[in-house]
């Protein structure tokens, strides 16, 4: 469960990003794909090099649906419901996935942020992370 004070931890993280949205999902997706390679199974017709249109193109729409997600931090299902039936009935992504992007993503964000990635901050996004895989996982049969 999300904390008061974790969600404030996620909107103050994400308004630092500012702008850098894209290119934070295309570097997330990137790492995904070499770190844990059958996750490029999913995209056979993506040009997977890094920085090609298409990651950047996906990049930014996983990015702006975590985006929408935080303006929904009291109601992911509801905010998520039509990704959940997407992942969930025609793209049939193995649950597991979803925390290698989670993870992929903290790095980017590590990095990004430095110290002002602290250990709550990680926590609180570790946990929307995961809340966020939850919903999406969760209308696997
Ligand atoms: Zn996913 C798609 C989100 C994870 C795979 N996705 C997608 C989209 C979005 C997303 C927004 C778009 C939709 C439309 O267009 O309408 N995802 C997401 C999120 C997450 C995810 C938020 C977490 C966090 N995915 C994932 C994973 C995987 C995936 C992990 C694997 C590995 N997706 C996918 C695919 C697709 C998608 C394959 C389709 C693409 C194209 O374009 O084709």
């Amino acid at each position: 469960m999300l904390t008061a004070e974790d969600k404030k931890l996620i909107q103050q993280t994400w308004g630092k990003l500012g702008g850098a949205e894209e290119e934070i999902g295309a570097e997330a997706l990137w790492r995904m794909f070499h770190s844990y390679p059958p996750t490029k199974t999913y995209f056979p017709h993506f040009d997977l090099s890094q920085g090609s249109d298409q990651i950047r193109g996906h990049g930014k729409k996983v990015v702006a649906a975590l985006g929408n997600a935080i303006k929904n931090l009291d109601n992911l299902s509801q905010a998520l419901s039509e990704l959940s039936n997407l992942h969930a009935y025609n793209l049939r992504v193995d649950p597991v996935n979803f925390k290698f992007l989670s993870q992929c993503l903290q790095v980017v964000l590590a990095t990004r942020l430095g110290k002002e990635y602290s250990p709550e901050v990680h926590s609180a996004v570790d946990k929307f992370m995961s809340a966020v895989a939850s919903v999406l996982a969760e209308k696997y049969r």
